[in-house]
């Protein structure tokens, strides 16, 4: 089956997380250029403090949404906090949806520095809020249609 992206009569939850603010909003700028172009009306938005909140915000909003989109950027920097926020990030979001039923896209940017991050946000490597919006739309559709 092919992949339909229109987004119209399902609703989507974006949580965001407020740390590396700088690239995180550009990831959520990619995200509504996704929902839009598919033709997603119904989206809210939700701010957390940094990735490490963000599977919980998905499992609360889960329940109310057709897809949940979460948005983070984890910078290694020089700090081993690094593993322990991303890991933290990435098996909670995959627990949420698997425990739920609710898609939840990974998108959270997991670098070495913040160029890295920055290419990764609207740069020279694309947009990987808009790949997560579309992911989430294609899960909802999957959901939804099958
Ligand atoms: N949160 C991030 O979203 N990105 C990071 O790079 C990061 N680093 O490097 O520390 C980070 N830490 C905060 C973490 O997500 C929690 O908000 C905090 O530990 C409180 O629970």
């Amino acid at each position: 089956m092919e992949f339909n992206a229109d987004a119209r009569g399902l609703k989507f939850a974006v949580v965001v997380a407020r740390f590396n603010a700088a690239i995180t909003e550009k990831l959520l700028e990619g995200a509504r250029e996704a929902l839009s172009s598919a033709r997603a009306s119904d989206v809210d938005v939700f701010r957390v403090p940094g990735a490490f909140e963000l599977p919980l915000a998905a499992l609360h909003v889960s329940e109310d949404y057709d897809a949940v989109i979460a948005l983070g950027a984890v910078i290694r920097g020089e700090t081993p906090h690094f593993e322990y926020v991303a890991t933290a990030a990435a098996n909670g979001l995959q627990k949420v949806a698997l425990e739920t039923g609710t898609p939840v896209a990974f998108g959270v940017l997991t670098t070495d520095t913040l160029a890295q991050a920055e290419e990764r946000a609207g740069g020279s490597h694309g947009n990987k809020g808009y790949d997560a919006a579309m992911t989430a739309i294609e899960m909802a559709r999957f959901q939804a249609d099958y």
